[in-house]
This record gives C-alpha cells, sequence and structure tokens, in this order.
C-alpha cells in the first residue's frame, strides 16, 4: 500500500527536501500551502519535484482548512513545518509568530486528534528552545530558556506535543533540530545572507557585507540530513523526542570566513558590523547532544560545515551569474 503523507511548510526549505525524500520512498506527497501573491514554489521547481507533490490549500492559523487537507490526503504521516520561522522578525510580529508558529501547531495536533488519531506527528521543534543555555552541550534533557518570542512559540507547541502524545496517545514526536541550511535556506538566514553577498561581491554586483554579532556560535547542519532524522522518528514503534544536531559549534565569523576564502577574497576587505543586525536578545552559543539520535535512530550528520558552505556559496555564484 503506498503510504500517504501531508507536509505544512512543504514550500520552505526542509519541506521541499523532506517531500523529496518521501516521494523517493514511494509516498504520495500532499502539502499543505497556504494562499500567496506570488511564486513560492521556487524550491520544489529547483528540486524538480514541483508537478509530484499535491498542494491543498490552507493555512495554519485556520483549523478548518487543515481538517480538510488532512481528511484529502488521507495521511499516514503528518509534518508540521510550517511556521513564522525568523527569530529576528518574532520581534516584530510576536502575535503572529504565536498564532501561526504556536497555535498553528495545535490546529494541526487537533486536527490529527479529530480526524484520525492513528496517523503519525512530527513537530518541529528547535534548539531556540534552549536560548539562554542551562547546560553546555544541549540534549533531550536539559532545561529549556528561550531568548525570542519565536523560541517561545516553540516551546508551547513542543510542550504541547508532548502533552497531546500523553493525554490521547498519538504518535506524536519532536525533532529539537539545530540550524541546519542548504542551497534552499531563506536569504534572510545568516548563512545564505554571507553566501549570497559572497557571490555577488566575487561577481562585482556588491562591495560590502553587513551583519550583525558574528561573535555568536551555532551548531551547523546540512538540511538535506536533518529530513531523514524527521522520517526516521515517524517509523519508530513509539513516538519520543530527539536534539538532532553535529555536536560542533562555530562562531558567524568563522562561517564567513569559509565561504570568502574559498572565492579568494578578504572578509576583512568587506565585512562592516551594523548595529541594525543585533537583536534585543541574542543566543550566543548553540551545542548539541546528538547521542540518542545515534543510538537509537542510527542517525548521524554527515555533511561538515565546509562542504556545506562551499555547497552554498557555489550554488550562489550559479544563480547570480544567470540573473
Ligand atoms: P522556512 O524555510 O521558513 O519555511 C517555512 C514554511 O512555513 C514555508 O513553507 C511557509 O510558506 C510556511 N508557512 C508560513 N506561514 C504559514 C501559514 N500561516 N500557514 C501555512 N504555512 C505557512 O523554514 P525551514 O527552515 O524550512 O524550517 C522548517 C521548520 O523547522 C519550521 O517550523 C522552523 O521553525 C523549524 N526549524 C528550522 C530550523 C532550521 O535551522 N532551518 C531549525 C529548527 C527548527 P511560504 O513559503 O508560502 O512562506
Ligand atoms: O542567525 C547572527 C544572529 O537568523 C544565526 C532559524 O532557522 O535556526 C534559525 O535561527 C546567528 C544569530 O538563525 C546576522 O544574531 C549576525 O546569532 O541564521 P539566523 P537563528 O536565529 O539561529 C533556529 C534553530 C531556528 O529554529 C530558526 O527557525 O547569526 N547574525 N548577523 C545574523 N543573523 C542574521 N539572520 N542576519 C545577520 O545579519
Amino acid at each position: 500500500m503506498t503510504k500517504s503523507a501531508l507536509i505544512t511548510g512543504i514550500t520552505g526549505q526542509d519541506g521541499a527536501y523532506l517531500a523529496k525524500l518521501l516521494l523517493g520512498k514511494g509516498y504520495a506527497v500532499f502539502g499543505l500551502n497556504a494562499r500567496r501573491s506570488s511564486d513560492n514554489l521556487w524550491r520544489l521547481r529547483e528540486l524538480g519535484i514541483d508537478n509530484d507533490v499535491q498542494m491543498i490549500d490552507g493555512d495554519l492559523a485556520d483549523l478548518s482548512s487543515i481538517i480538510r487537507a488532512f481528511q484529502a490526503s488521507k495521511a499516514d504521516e503528518v509534518y508540521n513545518l510550517g511556521a513564522q520561522s525568523f527569530v529576528g522578525t518574532s520581534w516584530t510580529q510576536p502575535l503572529l509568530t504565536a498564532n501561526v508558529t504556536g497555535v498553528g501547531a495545535a490546529n494541526v495536533l487537533e486536527a490529527v486528534r479529530l480526524v484520525n488519531p492513528d496517523a503519525r506527528f512530527y513537530q518541529a521543534s528547535t534548539s531556540e528552545m534552549f536560548g539562554l543555555i542551562q547546560a553546555e552541550r544541549q540534549n533531550e534533557n536539559t532545561p529549556f530558556y528561550p531568548r525570542s518570542p519565536y523560541g517561545v512559540a516553540k516551546l508551547y507547541a513542543h510542550w504541547l506535543t508532548v502533552n497531546y502524545r500523553e493525554s490521547f496517545k498519538l504518535h506524536a514526536s519532536s525533532g529539537i533540530l539545530f540550524n541546519h541550511e542548504s542551497p534552499l535556506r531563506g536569504i534572510e538566514f545568516v548563512t545564505r545572507k554571507v553566501t549570497d553577498a559572497v557571490a555577488r561581491i566575487k561577481l562585482g554586483k556588491q562591495k560590502e557585507l553587513r551583519l550583525g554579532n558574528i561573535d555568536a556560535k551555532r551548531d551547523w547542519g546540512f538540511a538535506g540530513d536533518y529530513v531523514e532524522a524527521m522520517w526516521l522518528m515517524l517509523q519508530q514503534d513509539k513516538p519520543d523526542d530527539y536534539v538532532i544536531a553535529t555536536g560542533k559549534t562555530t562562531t558567524v565569523r568563522e562561517m564567513c570566513e569559509i565561504a570568502f576564502n574559498h572565492v579568494g577574497l578578504n572578509i576583512n576587505d568587506h565585512l562592516v558590523i551594523d548595529p541594525a543586525f543585533f537583536r534585543p536578545a541574542e543566543v550566543d552559543i548553540l551545542l548539541g547532544d546528538p547521542a540518542k539520535a545515534n543510538a537509537k535512530l542510527g542517525w548521524t550528520a554527515k555533511t561538515q560545515l565546509e562542504q556545506l558552505i562551499v555547497m552554498m556559496v557555489e550554488a550562489d555564484i550559479t544563480r547570480v551569474s544567470k540573473a
């Protein structure tokens, strides 16, 4: 029997890679697609799967649309990846972030509970929930201390996933994913902002790169590796929570240096520190401990940061050259 999956956030970075992974495994893949006035299918197109997924109109803020999408897809597995996912915007749009990123997850969980409680559910939780870190390496037992309205909204969604698992016996799992990037990353996130700028500077279309706190440290992996962990979680007999990370942390400055060095440019000739990009509260350092995912899911991050940044710079050089 062909399995069916419903992905919220299918047009985002992870949604596109997950859709590709599931199609490769023979799933019928459906996506909840929020109405937009302009094209949001570029990632699916870049992966060559825009005609292979079935889009259903719906919005995370609209429970009835999610119920209809879930009924139409007859999904065995539901992946809730949709969110207002940019931390910076969560300070300027805190209520929208709460509604979409937080209550949106409640809407999807309610749809599962009401329509087919046997379906398996994945929640896209985040290392941002650790925020002001309470342990040097963060694992599933580390206390949370979110530092942004985004982190707070995600924490609500995370605990609701745990609660629905315990209250209604749903097969609901939460992946606590550390930062993961790719050539399909949104341009506002720091890795892609850097690789796009490096490509433009190299091709003479831009002179400087303006960044905020370059001392922040992140545990960065490749999105293509991380969506495999999502799928693996839903194949387990028992639902659970897992930290997904590389176990290495790097400063924003060091990540930038990889990008500039790759094309033979000197970062000091182009980087400008701009207070506009500092955040009201910062997550200074994140470092995940993926031991549980290694042991129980057999999952490890395959792609090194250097490989990842080079892949992104090359993709941006190709894009900027064609533009
Ligand atoms: P992303 O690229 O920003 O994609 C977000 C997706 O959510 C897009 O498809 C977007 O649709 C959709 N969306 C936004 N508002 C919606 C609404 N009201 N109704 C329905 N869909 C809506 O995010 P990502 O990097 O792929 O991340 C996927 C998930 O993992 C997110 O929940 C994110 O918070 C979480 N996460 C990400 C990371 C990371 O490092 N990437 C780490 C941990 C957790 P449009 O394309 O139409 O805007
Ligand atoms: O920032 C610093 C910034 O926006 C990383 C989301 O996917 O991962 C992501 O959240 C760091 C921060 O990602 C700029 O202050 C410096 O310390 O790429 P980012 P994020 O905030 O870590 C988590 C796991 C998620 O769940 C989120 O959805 O880089 N930084 N200068 C900058 N960041 C940006 N964006 N732009 C700058 O100019």
